[in-house]
């Protein structure tokens, strides 16, 4: 597939000014060396070229890492690296890029606020390396049942919505305190929470740890769950650990759960390796979805289109 010409990092007003200024050319020079860039021929600049070849990751433990360096196999780029670094890192990168229109692409998922901010598409994935439609699930320690009843029916119940998720994301995002934003969902939002407590008795004092990555999604979800579980009458500490660590605490027991398991593709590994050591207390939301994105100005649709 041929890439239209784009020249990257200039806004509209520049492309229109190096459009006047070819007037009367006849060819795609568009003022630059005018060097062939091999088989695309002209002046076409490949997308691979316009990123360095770079796919801009987040932390390698992340399901997406794992999605990610697959679809780098199936669509045989060969040439391509995927970066490591961490959630805040590729938001960091996207918006250094965005700001100056030049072109990036990053390992993205949804829900995230990066989509409320900015002008995002996912590229298509026909050899559906990233899955398709995931669901966010709860997990728990084996005997959580029997030694925390009244969490264990609490982590069941538990689900939301992309839209509620989003709301405490975006406060996060703006500069809210994480456990303030969650405070003010459950404020506003105290028919879903009383779902979700529904016929629980409380506790007195009881511990209960929950594991979380510092990936955005999993920040908002875990401050609202550490309040509900706290007016519950439990005393909560929640632990901020890497996506292996997070699976691993989970099956030994030494977390009690987590509502951080992306499945049936992101975390698939995760929960094969630990099969039976854990168990899984339910979906708390549908129809989220990982994948490559980029900033809608790039002129390319599919993850095959990388490979020109
Ligand atoms: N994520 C967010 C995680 C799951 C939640 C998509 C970055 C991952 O890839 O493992």
């Amino acid at each position: 597939m041929k890439l239209k010409k784009k020249v990257f990092g200039l806004g509209a007003a520049a492309l229109l000014a190096l459009g006047l200024a070819a007037c009367g050319n006849d060819d795609k020079n568009e003022g630059n060396t005018g060097s062939d860039e091999g088989t695309t021929g002209g002046t076409e600049e490949s997308v691979g070229k316009s990123v360095d070849y770079k796919i801009t990751g987040i932390d390698p433990g992340a399901g997406i890492m794992e999605a990610a360096d697959r679809a780098i196999e199936d669509y045989e780029l060969d040439d391509w690296t995927l970066t490591t670094g961490s959630g805040a890192a590729m938001t960091a990168a996207l918006k250094k890029a965005y700001d100056k229109e030049e072109p990036i692409i990053v390992t993205g998922w949804t829900p995230h606020w990066k989509f409320a901010e900015f002008d995002l598409k996912y590229l298509e994935d026909p050899e559906g390396s990233f899955g398709g439609e995931e669901q966010i699930r709860t997990i728990g320690r084996l005997g959580l049942e029997d030694d925390l009843p009244e969490a264990h029916a609490i982590l069941s119940n538990f689900n939301w919505s992309e839209e509620d998720m989003g709301e405490v994301m975006i406060a996060i995002q703006n500069g809210e305190n994480e456990e303030v934003a969650a405070q003010n969902w459950i404020d506003a939002n105290e028919d879903k929470v009383a779902e979700w407590t529904d016929g629980v008795d409380k506790v007195e004092g009881d511990k209960i740890k929950l594991a979380y990555v510092a990936w955005d999604s999993e920040i908002a979800s875990h401050n609202v769950m550490k309040i509900v579980l706290e007016d519950m009458g439990y005393e909560v500490t929640l632990t901020q650990v890497e996506a292996g660590p997070l699976w691993t605490a989970v099956a030994d027991g030494s977390a009690d759960a987590s509502l951080a398991a992306w499945l049936p593709i992101t975390h698939e590994t995760y929960a094969d390796k630990f099969d039976g050591q854990f168990e899984e207390l339910g979906i708390n939301m549908e129809g989220v979805k990982i994948g490559l994105v980029v900033p809608t100005y790039m002129d390319i649709t599919s993850i095959e289109d990388l490979k020109e």
